[in-house]
């Protein structure tokens, strides 16, 4: 691979918990990824990222990390995991990691010294009463007090204590992290909730002060060779999203515009020039997002009548017509695929999963539920244990029962299912990732005029990715169609379908 890989690498997310179990216990880990490795080179991708791996009470599905050197005992080991990269390098598979350094769990080491003793607190952010009315992100005060009458912030959980970024340990110890892993071979780090870091009177979310941190993790991280640092950044202000991607700070970010872009041809259109607008002028290569751990599968998504992605469950449970949301995800995926930069799948995606809805209450986990008294469905329904094989769950998941159930209607949709059906999703984003492997990448695009419905570009390579978002069917230009999401026939792409053509 060229020098700069990640400017144009399809970068597959592997959620651990609920990729393979590999022992039976139920949860995906290490040994069940091992074991399906060639699944991912079959697939085209040039890199893995995992969600957090580290040793964790598992409060927020392992973003709650209680100890940044190890490997959770569910998932593997430290030993384990270093196999895992050498594996994934031996097959020309990068792995990226992912970093949590907004905040921490109580169960780690220094916040357990710091419940010990009040004079190791100021890693933490501790005051004798709560310093503002701060909400948590996942629901209720930010703030919660220990036993000795003090009270600690927390944005997310109260499992999830927030460092003091004021602190010069805080940056030692996360430069250090950083060493640990890239001496054990990763290639980059995934930057979990990466603008929240510093605090002040009026605020958390993307102080300036945050861009030191970066430069820094920017400076480690070039001593050891081509690795790369992505950053989780929602902010829908775009010059203030642009300052993380200079030069000498991270090397891409995720597209959350993209992401919950409603399945509309004005919007989009608007989306993927925001996007290179933004990233152009500071060479910065753009990221195509569909979904990820945190929000809806794109099979219910763009079946529904409102398209968007929304925060905090808003759109949970209205209805989806399954067969619209397919086609969609299908053409959408095309689409992704096919513009200048890198591309993202989220395990499942490529399986076309749709978003379990009806989880029954009681078996769900994630503490966006209970934070938020229920009214929050929270984000289980798109962590549901991969299908790969059988009749029935598991669905060669593993041999025990999966900690999210899977819904009896994934027969269909089991990797092995799909296989062998030229049809599939999984055989349409085999396809895709294959060609864009040979055509597409980094680059830039010229739009082609095809009518406000449509959106119609061409690539460097030569190809023309045309994507039709009206409800008529409309005629493709010249040129051969080397792979569409749905029936092209007499050289009509059909409504909600695209084609690439050479
Ligand atoms: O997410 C950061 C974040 O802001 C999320 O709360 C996001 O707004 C929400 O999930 C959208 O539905 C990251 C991780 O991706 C997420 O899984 C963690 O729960 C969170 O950080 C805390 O570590």
């Amino acid at each position: 691979m060229s020098q700069t890989w990640w400017r144009g690498a399809a970068i597959y997310q592997v959620y651990l918990r609920s990729f393979a179990d590999g022992n039976g216990d139920g949860a995906g880990d290490l040994a069940g990824l091992r074991s399906r490795l060639t699944y991912l080179k079959e697939l085209g991708i040039d890199a893995i990222w995992l969600n957090p791996w580290y040793p964790s009470p598992m409060a927020d599905g392992g973003y709650d990390v209680a100890d940044y050197r190890d490997i959770e005992p569910v998932f593997g080991t430290l030993a384990e995991a270093e196999r895992f990269i050498v594996e994934a390098h031996e097959l020309d598979i990068k792995v990226i990691i992912d970093v949590v350094p907004n905040h921490s769990s109580t169960q780690s080491a220094w916040f357990k010294e710091a419940l010990e003793n009040p004079a190791a607190r100021d890693r933490f952010w501790f005051a004798d009463e709560p310093l503002n009315d701060w909400q948590s992100i996942f629901g209720g005060s930010a703030w919660s007090q220990v036993p000795d009458g003090q009270w600690y912030l927390h944005l997310f959980a109260p499992e999830q204590p927030d460092f003091n970024w004021a602190n010069p340990e805080v940056h030692q110890e996360f430069e250090d992290v950083l060493r640990f892993w890239f001496e054990r071979g990763v290639d980059g780090f995934r930057i979990d909730s990466a603008a929240l870091l510093y605090k002040s009177g009026t605020g958390y979310e993307d102080l300036d002060e945050v861009h030191d941190v970066y430069r820094r993790w920017r400076e480690v991280a070039d001593e050891y060779g081509e690795r790369i640092l992505i950053g989780e950044v929602w902010l829908p202000d775009q010059e203030r999203f642009a300052r993380y991607l200079r030069p000498d700070e991270m090397h891409t970010a995720f597209n959350f515009d993209f992401l919950s872009c409603a399945w509309d041809p004005a919007d989009l259109r608007r989306s993927i020039e925001l996007t290179l607008d933004t990233h152009t002028p500071i060479g910065a290569p753009p990221t195509w997002v569909l979904s990820n751990h945190d929000v809806t599968r794109p099979v219910t998504r763009y079946g529904r009548i409102d398209t968007t992605f929304a925060h905090g469950g808003a759109l949970h449970g209205t209805p989806s017509d399954p067969e619209l949301g397919y086609r969609r995800a299908r053409a959408a995926a095309l689409l992704a695929m096919a513009l200048p930069g890198s591309v993202y799948v989220y395990q499942g995606e490529e399986l076309g999963l749709p978003e379990v809805e009806d989880l029954p209450n009681e078996v769900r986990q994630d503490p966006m539920y209970a934070r938020s008294g229920g009214t929050n469905p929270g984000r289980d329904g798109c962590r549901i244990p991969l299908p790969w094989s059988g009749e029935e769950p598991p669905f060669g998941f593993g041999t025990g029962t999966p900690w999210l159930p899977q819904p009896e209607s994934w027969r269909k949709l089991t990797a092995e299912a799909q296989r062998t059906d030229l049809g599939s999703m999984l055989s349409l984003y085999r396809t895709g990732l294959g060609l864009r492997r040979k055509l597409l990448g980094d680059g830039t695009l010229t739009w082609l005029p095809m009518g406000e419905q449509v959106l119609a570009f061409t690539r460097d390579s030569g190809l023309t990715c045309v994507t039709n978002l009206g409800a008529d069917p409309v005629p493709l230009p010249a040129g051969e169609v080397v792979l569409a999401s749905g029936p092209v026939e007499d050289g009509l792409l059909p409504s909600d379908t695209t084609a690439w053509l050479t």
